[in-house]
């Protein structure tokens, strides 16, 4: 199976999940985007969904295939949230923001009664950390907020690489949905996950980041061999 039949095999097995006139998170990437072809179609045979995107891609998307949409404001407890993700671990933490949409991602995910998490069998690590970290961080102060943020790695141990994403192509900053900027941390693994999430929580120049901690209820992962549900 190449790889977008193994997203696809997830997004299929992810969309059993949802029931009609669900409130229901879309998240944002490739294997997400095949979600919301699929969910596309039910759509168009009639099956109700009341969809809150995760960046402005994926909405476009969304509006361009007939999901239906609206914003968190008009439905602030959502029942499910679909997405992908750089990096699972065994303990379903993730590393998500390769996109550099994990802001609203997270935001939709914490507003969400559940989490289900698609990939194909690629993203399944023992540790965190191989993916670069991504850090969506204020341009106010960024040489500031970047010190603190390697003054944190040291004191953790964590060596490696931060380095400010660039616009693909282009030598300009990206700038995120909520126009901020990223950092990308290349730390190779990261042992002590919640320790740097907490750290990086409580720099004024982190708007975010992409540790998502006991926030999924569940990974779809295909595999050539087939789909299987990590809980
Ligand atoms: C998104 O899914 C991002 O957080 C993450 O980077 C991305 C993974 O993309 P893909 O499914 O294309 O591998 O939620």
């Amino acid at each position: 199976m190449d790889a977008r039949s193994l997203k696809i095999a997830a997004a299929e097995e992810a969309l059993s999940h949802v029931e009609h006139g669900m409130r229901l998170g879309i998240g944002t990437g490739s294997t997400a985007d095949e979600f919301v072809r699929l969910l596309a179609e039910k759509v168009a045979d009639g099956f109700a969904v009341q969809g809150v995107p995760t960046s402005e891609r994926t909405a476009r998307l969304c509006l361009e295939l007939g999901v239906p949409l609206f914003s968190l404001d008009d439905l602030p407890e959502l029942d499910l949230t679909i997405d992908g993700a750089d990096e699972i671990d065994p303990q379903l933490c993730l590393i998500k923001g390769g996109g550099g949409a994990h802001l609203r991602e997270k935001i939709v995910a914490a507003a969400s009664e559940r989490m289900i998490v698609i990939a194909d069998e690629t993203k399944l690590v023992d540790v965190l950390g191989a993916f670069p970290l991504p850090i969506e961080v204020m341009p106010f102060g960024l040489a500031a907020t970047r010190r603190a943020v390697d003054k944190l790695a040291e004191r953790l141990g964590l060596n490696g690489t931060i380095l400010q994403r660039q616009r693909q192509g282009k030598d300009e900053p990206y700038i995120t949905d909520g126009g901020h900027f990223l950092l990308d941390a290349s730390f190779g693994r990261i042992p002590e996950a919640e320790a740097l999430a907490e750290g990086l929580a409580a720099i004024p120049g982190v708007v975010e980041h992409g540790l998502f901690l006991n926030m999924a209820d569940a990974a779809i992962i295909a595999a050539p061999a087939g789909v299987r549900t990590l809980t």
